[in-house]
Formats: structure tokens, sequence, C-alpha cells
């Protein structure tokens, strides 16, 4: 496609939402690449041109998609996590990064349904009655209080705190550890993340994905949550050591979890999908009608600021 020499050229890394292809496809002129294109091959001549792209967290910018694209400008990115976008690398060349910082709140609702639903076998309950069991022999198994016990938050950031504050509506006591400690939250601060798990009913992850982070969550942290300790995962699934919670689960070590994310995904292990104690989401925390609408308008609204004024509306700040 020959582009008209007077607009902006974008590159849509791994697809948009129609929504905002439509509305920066009228003001832009959009290239579509695939998440794992090689893009001087993908893009040809254009990769040249190109002044801003449009990616997602879980496929973001690496250093070298931001080297084959040398006059870029501008990242914005579908949701908040930075993991998978250079932001050393964007710094020193300048490239702003934006991310849609309007869905914190649904994220933090998915928790709640989540540790709900597995300690109230509220999806346990649908199956058991989709498959004809109520009235057929004994009763459905029983769940376990939610409300009143003791809630523990792996990440004070946003989501965490936002979190919390919906926990001590369901009367729970609120611990909490975050290598940086929050001094302006009133919940007790853990020193470690087994100490927080040992004290807890009900374990969140909530930190952020963090470049080289893998793994904070792991066996040990799990034997200390305890055969009636429910963990819920809405942050990132590399941040668990999956195979330790897969024997935590069909062992007994744990009494539950609920996940929204996973190590590689779209793959879910089929022990994870086979375990009536657990509940799986396909990374749905906040795909909400509304938030995704928000989303939309974020990324929009950053493109368009920044080729207008040379401002973007949400730009995460570089690192340092
Ligand atoms: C996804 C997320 O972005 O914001 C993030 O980092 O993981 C999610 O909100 C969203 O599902 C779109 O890919």
């Amino acid at each position: 496609m020959t582009a008209p020499a007077d607009r902006v050229e974008l590159a849509v890394i791994g697809g948009a939402r129609p929504a905002v292809l439509e509305a920066l496809g009228a003001e832009f002129t959009l290239h579509h690449v695939g998440a794992g294109d090689d893009l001087a091959a993908a893009l040809g001549p254009a990769a040249e041109r190109i002044r801003g792209a449009l990616s997602s967290p879980m496929v973001g910018l690496s250093a070298a998609t931001m080297e084959a694209l040398p006059k870029l400008e501008i990242v914005a990115l579908f949701g908040v996590g930075l993991e998978r976008t250079d932001l050393t690398t964007a710094g020193e060349r300048g490239v702003v990064v934006t991310t849609t910082p309007v869905l914190y709140e649904d994220v933090a609702d998915t928790a709640v349904v989540l540790a709900m639903d597995v300690s109230r076998r509220v999806t346990a309950g649908d199956r058991w009655v989709r498959a004809g069991r109520w009235g057929t022999g004994g009763p459905p198994a029983s769940g376990r209080r939610f409300s009143g016990k003791k809630a523990g938050i792996l990440g004070m950031g946003r989501i965490g705190r936002m979190l919390a504050k919906r926990l001590a509506a369901f009367d729970m006591e609120i611990g909490y550890y975050d290598p940086r400690p929050a001094p302006d939250v009133e919940y007790r601060l853990h020193r470690t993340g087994v100490e927080l798990a040992e004290a807890s009913d009900f374990l969140f992850l909530c930190a952020a994905g963090g470049p080289g982070q893998r793994d904070l969550v792991g066996a040990e942290m799990l034997a200390a949550l305890g055969p009636e300790g429910v963990f819920v995962n809405i942050s990132r699934g590399w941040l668990v050591d999956e195979q330790a919670l897969v024997d935590a689960v069909v062992s007994g070590t744990i009494g539950g979890a609920g996940l929204d994310v996973f190590a590689e995904e779209p793959h879910v292990p089929a022990a994870l999908r086979e375990a009536d104690n657990v509940v799986v989401l396909p990374h749905i925390a906040s795909n909400t009608e509304e938030t995704r609408q928000d989303m939309d308008q974020c990324m929009i609204d950053n493109i368009r600021s920044w080729f207008a004024t040379g401002q973007a509306v949400t730009p995460v700040p570089p690192p340092g």
C-alpha cells in the first residue's frame, strides 16, 4: 500500500481493537504486522517511516524492534504491563511509551471474584448442577467462608491497594508483602512472602511482572499458605513456579487456586484445567466492555495528542 505523503505512519504490532483501528485509521496510515514478525522484512521500506507503534503488554516492543524503526517516537500499549517493552532502549532513543492506566478496578474486582469462586465453590457447583448430580446422590461439597478471613497481598501497588479496599469491606484482616513498603497504607507489612502466606487464608499475587522477574511464588510459599489456603493470581503467570502450583493443588498442599494468568499463555497445564479446586480464566481480569472502551480511548488519545502537541496523555516515566 502506498501512503499519502502527509500522513503519519504507524505500525500495529499484533493487532488492535476495531475502534482503535477505525479512529486512528482515519487520521494515520496503519501498517499491520504480526506479533512475532521480523519488522524490517514485514514492513519493507515503510519501516524507515514509522513514527508510532501500537502494541500490547504481552507483545511489547523489544530493543530489536525499536532498532528496526529508526524514526519511532511513541509506543502506545493496550494495557499497563511493561515487562516486554524495553524502557531503557526507549529512554535512550527518546521514544515515549504510554499505557492505559484505566483498568485497575476491574482487575481488583476479578481477584475478589476468583477468591470467592474458589472458596465458595461457585464454578464447581455450576459444574455439579450441569452434570445432573443435584438430587441424584449426596449433597455438593461444602465451600469455605470468605468474609472475615485473613488476606495476604503480594505487591501493594495500585491493584493491591484497590483489592485491599474491597477485602476490607468483607471484614478481612489484611496483610501484605512488598519489597518497597507502602508507608501510606495501614495494613500489616510482613517481612517475607512466606511469612505473609503463613499468616493468610487467601494469598493474592498483585505484583508487577518486571523484567527478569520469575517465580516469586514457589513451593515454600504455597506450603506456608497451607491446605485450607487459596492462592489467586491476577498478575503474571511467570511470577509463579507453575509446576510447584500444580503439585500444590493436586496434592492438597493448598486448598485451591483462582488463576487469570499462566506462565506460557494460552497454554494452561492440563492438571490445572482438570483440578476441581481450581478456577481458570483466559487472562480477562481487565476485560469488561467499559474498561476496554476506556483503554481504546486512552490509546487513541495518546497517539493523537503526541502527534498534535508533542505531549502524550499517559506516558510512562523513563527508568532511573
Ligand atoms: C492486557 C494486561 O493488557 O494491562 C495488562 O498488562 O495484562 C491486560 O490488561 C489486556 O488483556 C489486553 O491484552
